[in-house]
């Protein structure tokens, strides 16, 4: 108000008036009834996909909003990712890869709708399900319940993303293109875990984000008892059979597993076109109405932002467009013409519920019909077996699991099975990729014949700052996920002849919530395990030499990516909290107690050896690359000729 008070009058007035204008004339009414959101007025069948924005760069996204409007999505799905907004409590940052702004102004420009995942629990495979580590400090916070000190911070922050949203017009009630948006996440799933706090908290959240007054619908997925007006919706594989359980909300799928993502030691996630396909025109067939692919660009966990324990750097998912935003073929294509199929069918879609007709064992057909209007769908739910099926006297042919589309009620414009989509290999070879074939040697021929520097990460306790505290202490409580490397590190003194000796023998025992534990005894390594991606948990008893006179142990724990997703996620905890113990064949000696000194991170960490643009006096690249030692920074910079990464479908 203070710029335009220094505007002459009449200048004020114009733009006063050029505001409403643009206000009003812009703004987008959208609510919901028993079919479907409504938009202006019109009840809407929509496609919709999920990218996240912090996932790829600024520069992918028009890009990404391009290639999911060409194939045929009506709208964008994003959680809000909390951590990378307020890395420091207060302190917020939406530059770069966490302009949400400019991501949301990204889909309007490419026509696109938003549904905006607030959360802010997102799970996502994320580091801590998004949250700040900071969070877990805040004296008496409980996560996810009825608990005041959380509900103050998850409010502020949800007022936050939403006044941030407000200031640059990005809500359809403003002319924006956000026409939806998400409180929680999949609580429902976890609820029962806390009792009645977890319902009157799962109210709570409810009312607080209707109260912030964005005038477009909220919706609550996987949360059966969601109170009106939030609209609870399905994930899933298969979300044909979900049942809204208010009558009121439409039927609605927020995520759509396009794939899975990739845990390290995993396989690489694969899911079948036509199963895709299939999935998608079923939950149209049963009168859903919104559809989201989850996702439909997975894309990269930069830095460390994995989720875990042991989610992988890509995120790649299996997903129409891929990692590195090339569109992935047949899948893409393909579910395009499912989506034009599905448009085709739109106006009956929205005239009246679908009812139901069997053709038969494993056949059924569901027929939207008003007036001069009719849309069916056909589908044969065997896996095995292809069927001809009569419907309105003519013969059809379906191959098995698949579903055609008669957008007249006559016509097959689509079968979900038939793949007719041959784009792949034109655009492959208009866009100059390799071909499958040279994928997988290309590539390691390339990196072979270049130079790779190396730097050694010391052993045990190298910085000033080291504490020295009696008994064994969590990770996350100790480096507030600041690194992911924790050392451990006590000594032990040997006359000879100790009860847990056998000569110069003992066997040490190490047990730590996880993931990765690695043994060092006088400076050498004597041993490592590590969790997995169901149980990060480590019991590890390796035999060790001890010298007479003081031994040095130290022990590095490392976690690959925090516990995202459950109840109480936030105390599954990491890192060696005992017991370790040395164990001979006439007795033992528990370490548990002693003092400890901890480290916190890498001095190559320190020395920001990650970073590619930042040189260092610590590398080496004469080829004489260290041998059995395990604490070696590797670097290759590699120019070689792009490669699509693209998968044989
Ligand atoms: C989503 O839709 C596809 C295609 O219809 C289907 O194959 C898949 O099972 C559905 N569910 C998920 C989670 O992808
Ligand atoms: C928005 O649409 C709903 C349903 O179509 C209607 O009842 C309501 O009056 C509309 N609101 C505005 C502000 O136009
Ligand atoms: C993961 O680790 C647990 C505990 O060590 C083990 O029981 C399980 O078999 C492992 N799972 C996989 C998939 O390796
Ligand atoms: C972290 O420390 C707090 C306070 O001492 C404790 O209550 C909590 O159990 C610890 N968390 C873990 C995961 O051990
Ligand atoms: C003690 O060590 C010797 C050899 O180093 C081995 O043969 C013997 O089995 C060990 N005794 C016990 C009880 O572990």
């Amino acid at each position: 108000m203070a710029a335009v008070g220094r505007l002459p009058s009449a200048a004020v007035a114009l733009l006063l008036a050029l505001l409403c204008l643009a206000g009003t004339s812009a703004a987008t009414n959208v609510t919901y009834d028993h079919r479907a959101l409504v938009i202006d007025g019109v009840r809407r069948v929509l496609v919709s996909g999920s990218i996240h924005y912090p996932r790829s760069t600024p520069d992918m996204w028009p890009g990404l909003m391009q290639k999911a409007k060409d194939g045929g999505l009506d709208m964008v799905e994003t959680y809000v990712f909390w951590d990378v907004h307020e890395p420091v409590r207060g302190q917020y940052d939406f530059e770069g890869r966490n302009d949400l702004v400019r991501f949301v102004k990204a889909a309007a420009d490419a026509g696109l709708y938003v549904h905006l995942r607030i959360g802010p629990y997102v799970c996502a495979e994320w580091n801590y399900g998004g949250f700040p580590l900071w969070l877990h400090f805040i004296p008496g916070i409980k996560f996810r319940t009825d608990n005041e000190p959380f509900k103050t911070e998850m409010q502020r922050f949800t007022e936050k993303v939403v006044a941030t949203m407000k200031g640059a017009g990005l809500y359809a009630s403003q002319g924006g293109p956000i026409i939806l948006s998400q409180i929680e996440n999949e609580y429902g799933n976890i609820d029962w875990q806390y009792g009645d706090a977890g319902k009157s908290y799962m109210r709570w959240a409810a009312g607080m984000a209707v109260a912030l007054d964005t005038g477009v619908p909220w919706v609550m997925c996987q949360q059966a008892d969601a109170p009106a007006p939030l609209i609870n919706t399905c994930n899933g594989f298969y979300c044909d059979q979900f049942t809204p359980s208010l009558p009121s909300s439409p039927k609605l799928w927020t995520e759509n597993w396009s794939g899975w993502f990739l845990s390290f030691g995993g396989a690489v996630p694969y899911r079948p076109t036509e199963d895709l396909a299939f999935a998608v025109a079923r939950f149209y067939q049963r009168g859903g109405t919104l559809q989201n692919y989850y996702m439909y660009h997975g894309g990269t966990n930069f830095g460390r932002s994995s989720g875990g324990p042991f989610i992988s750097t890509s995120y790649d998912y299996d997903a129409p467009i891929d990692e590195y935003g090339l569109v992935r073929q047949p899948k893409w294509g393909h579910l395009r013409d499912v989506h034009k199929a599905i448009k085709m069918c739109e106006p009956a879609l929205i005239a009246t519920n679908p009812s139901y007709m069997s053709l038969g064992q494993n056949a059924e057909a569901h027929v939207y019909r008003a007036g001069s209007l009719c849309a069916a769908f056909l589908a044969n739910m065997d896996e095995q077996s292809d069927k001809t099926v009569t419907f309105n006297g003519k013969a059809y042919k379906l191959p098995a699991w698949s579903v055609s589309v008669l957008p007249d009620c006559k016509n097959v414009v689509l079968n979900t099975a038939q793949i007719n989509s041959q784009v792949a290999s034109t655009q492959m070879r208009n866009l100059g990729f390799r071909t499958q074939a040279s994928y997988g040697s290309s590539v390691e021929t390339e990196l072979a014949s270049s130079t790779w520097s190396y730097a050694v990460e010391p052993v045990g306790i190298t910085k000033e700052n080291a504490m020295t505290k009696p008994g064994l202490m969590e990770q996350i409580n100790t480096t507030a996920d600041a690194s992911d490397f924790l050392w451990y590190s006590t000594s032990v003194v040997v006359k000879g002849g100790e009860p847990y000796l056998n000569g110069s023998q003992s066997n040490l025992l190490v047990n730590s919530l996880g993931h990765v534990l690695q043994v060092f005894i006088n400076g050498k390594f004597a041993g490592s395990s590590k969790g997995n991606a169901s149980s990060s948990l480590i019991s590890l008893t390796t035999p060790v030499t001890l010298v007479p006179g003081k031994n040095k142990i130290d022990l590095l724990s490392a976690t690959v990516g925090l516990t995202n997703y459950g109840a109480f996620f936030d105390l599954v905890g990491a890192g060696i909290t005992g017991p370790v113990k040395l164990t001979g064949p006439k007795g033992m000696l528990d370490l548990s107690s002693a003092d400890w000194t901890y480290q916190i991170g890498l001095r190559g960490e320190d020395l920001h050896l990650y970073n590619p643009s930042e040189a260092s006096p610590e590398w080496v690249s004469d080829n004489s690359y260290p041998t059995n030692y395990p604490l070696t920074w590797y670097k290759q910079v590699s120019c070689a000729p792009f490669v699509s990464p693209t998968r044989q479908q």
